[in-house]
C-alpha cells in the first residue's frame, strides 16, 4: 500500500510568497500528474499562530537567516509565513486536491517549530500522519513538496525512522538553499539514512 505525502505545498512557499522556495511552483505538475498512481495522498500545511517563535519578528533585534536558541533547541529564524487562516497558509490553486483525503498541520505550539510532517523539531508532539497511515495500512511513504532540505527532508527521515519504506521523488520537491548546497545535502543525508531517492516516472 502506497502513500503520497504532500508537503508544504503553500502559496508563502511558490515565487512571490512570503518564504518563497526557488522555482518552488515546479513541483505543482509533477506532484499533480502521480497523485493518481498512489493508494493514498495526504498534504500538509505549516500552520503558524502569528505569535510563532521561528518568525524573526517576534525576536527583537535578530534578522531572518540568524540562529537562535527556542525553548533549547536551535532555531532558524525565518521571515513571517504560512500564518495560520492567511492566503499565504493556503495551498496553492494550481494544486490538485482532488485525490488527498486528509490535511494535516504543523508548526501550530508558538514555542516550537515542526519541519517534519509527523512530529515536532523536538520529537514530541505526533501530528498523527503516521497512526492515520498505519491505520489506512500504509507500508511506503512517498515524500514530494518544500522544502527538500527542511520539511521534506526531517519527513522522509521521520517516515523511516517509524518503520515505513520511505522514497523521496526528488524531482518534485525543490529546496530553499539558505546556504549554497543544502539541499543536495539533504539528499545525501536523507540517502545515508536508507531513504531511496527516486523520479517520478518511477514511481
Ligand atoms: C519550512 C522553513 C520554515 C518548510 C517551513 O516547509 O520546509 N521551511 N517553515
Ligand atoms: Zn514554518
Amino acid at each position: 500500500m502506497r502513500a503520497l505525502v504532500i508537503v508544504d505545498v503553500q502559496n508563502d512557499f511558490l515565487p512571490g510568497g512570503a518564504l518563497a522556495v526557488p522555482d518552488g511552483d515546479e513541483v505543482i505538475p509533477v506532484i499533480n500528474g502521480m497523485a493518481e498512481r498512489f493508494d493514498a495522498v495526504t498534504a500538509t500545511q505549516d500552520w503558524h499562530p502569528p505569535d510563532h517563535g521561528s518568525f524573526a519578528a517576534n525576536h527583537p533585534g535578530l534578522e531572518v537567516g540568524e540562529m537562535t536558541e527556542l525553548n533549547g533547541l536551535e532555531q532558524v529564524l525565518w521571515p513571517i509565513h504560512c500564518v495560520q487562516g492567511t492566503p499565504g497558509a493556503e495551498l496553492s490553486d494550481e494544486l490538485d486536491t482532488s485525490r488527498v483525503e486528509k490535511v494535516f498541520h504543523k508548526g501550530t505550539d508558538p514555542g516550537i517549530d515542526s519541519y517534519s510532517t509527523f512530529y515536532d523539531n523536538a520529537h514530541r508532539q505526533s501530528t498523527g500522519l503516521a497512526e492515520y497511515l498505519r491505520g489506512r495500512g500504509v507500508t511506503d511513504v512517498y515524500v514530494a513538496g518544500l522544502a527538500t532540505d527542511y520539511c521534506v527532508k526531517f519527513s522522509a527521515l521521520d517516515a523511516a525512522g517509524e518503520g515505513f519504506r520511505c522514497f523521496v521523488v526528488i524531482d518534485a520537491c525543490r529546496g530553499v538553499n539558505l546556504s549554497a548546497g543544502d539541499a543536495d545535502k539533504a539528499v545525501q543525508e536523507m540517502a545515508g539514512a536508507g531513504v531511496r531517492i527516486v523520479r517520478s516516472d518511477e514511481v
